[in-house]
């Protein structure tokens, strides 16, 4: 295989959980204009206290960086990172109130708090450089994908929810998602073996966390 572009190898070789995550039937409902707006709503929650949660997961990627890396500009990239998150909290918190949806009160589900606690133990200090920022890539890719499919021409979705959808539809995100991704596979060029294959198990328990955190939506759950 050829190393210099492991993540394209990977999307590839585990595309139907890929397609799986990024054009989930949510999703799919949101560019068709069928989606349920009570499913939105749970999903808005839902993905708050995700957020919140994220941000000491992209902090511990911050500071492997400034350990491990071998670039100084990817800390550059990271705290621009850290810098979205902080518009984006501030976003949920408009957003929900233009909804209706009481944040504070938001209950998260057991699928939410699974994925969470993933991202919790990838914080470890066992947890290397190269592992962490894929991970990053790999959470923030399947949003920018998901939701810039809800964008392109011939989607119907709804005026309400155009603004979501641009949040990680836009293309500055998709700059900022392909930007991790070269750093990724610039790390995973020189990576070990069990690095490389550590980082791929990752990316697979990433995308299995997406599929379930979209069918929470649903209610069903
Ligand atoms: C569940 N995955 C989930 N929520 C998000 N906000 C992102 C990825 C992107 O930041």
């Amino acid at each position: 295989t050829d190393r210099a572009v492991m993540t394209d190898t990977w999307l590839k070789k585990h595309r139907l959980i890929y397609l799986g995550a990024t054009r989930h039937p949510f999703i799919l409902g949101i560019r068709d204009g069928s989606v349920d707006l009570s499913s939105f709503k749970r999903w808005l929650g839902q993905d708050y206290i995700f957020v919140r949660a994220f941000v000491p997961f992209v902090a511990s990627v911050l500071l492997k960086a400034w350990k491990e890396s071998d670039d100084n500009a990817d800390i550059d990239v990271i705290l621009g990172g850290v810098a979205a998150l902080n518009d984006e909290i501030a976003w949920f918190k408009t957003e929900a109130s233009k909804w209706g949806v009481a944040l504070e009160s938001v209950v998260p589900q057991q699928i939410n708090l699974n994925y969470c606690r993933f991202l919790e133990s990838l914080t470890s200090p066992d947890v290397d450089y190269t592992q962490a920022i894929t991970a990053f890539w790999a959470v923030e890719t399947v949003y920018q994908e998901s939701f810039a499919h809800c964008l392109e021409e011939g989607s119907k979705t709804p005026e309400e929810l155009k603004q979501t959808c641009h949040r990680w539809g836009n293309d500055g995100f998709g700059q900022y998602c392909h930007t991790l991704k070269s750093i990724a596979d610039r790390r995973l060029e020189k990576a070990s073996k069990e690095v490389v294959a550590k980082a791929e198990l990752n990316l697979l328990s990433i995308l299995e966390h997406e599929v379930e955190f979209w069918n929470m939506s649903h209610g069903a759950v």
